[in-house]
């Protein structure tokens, strides 16, 4: 399963996002909490379609695709330093990160810099991913120096490809270009995964705006820096996400709000991840599953069941929007709208999967 850390400054409002978000109730402070221990939840990414499959397939069982959110502690704040080596060790295990800019006044609960800026504190939570990542490629270099003169030419040849990988990276950073920014082969990915970088993996940056839902926004550098982008009032949605449903409308309405970005964030974080998903959908049970984006028909089959991959023998594919239009499977056939793939299919969003298998 993903999982994303909320990463920010003190009294950004990453405990209150993470709040609205799963639906919990961790107390916040407008005092940063000088513990490590971070607190993490599973969250059901709803969909609709998969409602209607569900409805469709009479299926007695319905399961969405799940991520996980893990909320932590203040973060650009280090001193020269860096980040304390825990910290980072349980950062690089993350699969992405959702940043929280603060776009809101509070004399209840101070910036920690006394001013809100929301482009600076991005730039000093990229600066510390940037510093920690420089630490991590200058260390690994070192270490692949020392490993050379000790073992001579053949092991130093062999090093020579991520040596020079590393060097790209280093200078990279040294420019302050955030690693995401990069393209990388797939000879580069194996050595890339090791190295526990963290400018590298997906980020989702979510502007606080307080009590001002409709704040008009607009932040070029943070696109530039490879960055999914997306605004909230952290602190309002928290606290309508805990009416019950019904209750919700006029407040939204008040507010010239839609729907909570908070209830769509699972599914932003996920498209921030570049997974994608797809249905399976029978009697027993309708599901959605999260595939890398480029995924094929095979891997898809292998997430299902190992037997499914094992004994692919090919995918009926449908599109679950054009048959929840059409109404019935039948419909969707007598359309000739279902179409036969085979392995090496690249699965596209929303795409209902029938894998046909003799093991
Ligand atoms: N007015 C306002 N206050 C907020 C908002 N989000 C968070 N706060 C306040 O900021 C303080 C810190 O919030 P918290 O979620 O604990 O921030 P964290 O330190 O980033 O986890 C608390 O007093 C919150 O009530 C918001 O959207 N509007
Ligand atoms: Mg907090």
């Amino acid at each position: 399963m993903m999982q994303l850390a909320i990463i920010g400054l003190p009294n950004s409002g990453k405990t209150t996002l993470f709040n609205a978000i799963c639906g919990s109730d961790r107390p916040v402070t407008p005092y940063p909490i000088l513990e490590i221990a971070h607190h993490s939840a599973v969250v059901p990414i709803l969909d609709e379609r998969l409602d209607a499959l569900q409805a469709i397939f009479q299926s007695q069982k319905k399961t969405y695709a799940r991520v996980t959110f893990v909320d932590t502690n203040g973060l650009g704040m280090s001193e020269a330093e860096g980040l304390p080596g825990v910290l980072r060790n349980r950062l690089a295990n993350q699969d992405g990160f959702i940043y929280v800019l603060r776009s809101f006044e509070s004399a209840s609960a101070p910036h920690p810099l006394s001013s809100v800026d929301p482009l600076r504190d991005f730039s000093l939570l990229e600066g510390e991913f940037l510093l920690s990542d420089q630490l991590t490629v200058e260390t690994r270099l070192e270490r692949i120096a020392s490993e050379i003169a000790l073992k001579g030419r053949r092991r130093g040849e062999e090093l020579s490809a991520e040596r020079m990988l590393l060097e790209r990276l280093a200078l990279m950073l040294e420019s302050g270009r955030p690693l995401r920014t990069a393209s990388f082969s797939e000879k580069d990915r194996p050595f890339l995964h090791g190295f526990g970088l963290l400018s590298i993996k997906p980020l989702l940056v979510v502007i606080n705006v307080g009590d001002d839902p409709l704040q008009p926004l607009a932040f070029p550098e943070i696109s530039q820096a490879g960055a999914a982008l997306t605004q909230l009032p952290a602190a309002l949605e928290w606290e309508i996400a805990q009416l019950p449903k019904e209750e919700q409308n006029p407040f939204l309405c008040e507010y010239g709000i839609r729907e909570l970005v908070a209830t769509q964030l699972p599914s932003l974080a996920m498209s921030a991840l570049e997974r994608i998903t797809f249905f399976t959908a029978a009697e027993t049970e309708a599901r959605a599953w999260s595939l890398p984006r480029g995924g094929s028909a095979v891997e898809a089959a292998a997430m299902v069941h190992s037997d499914l991959a094992r004994g692919f023998i090919r995918a009926e594919v449908m599109a679950a929007a054009e048959l929840i239009q059409a109404g019935s499977e039948a419909q969707l056939r007598a359309a000739g709208n279902l179409r036969l793939e085979g392995k090496n299919y690249v699965v596209q969003e929303g795409d209902l999967l029938q894998i046909r298998f003799n093991v």
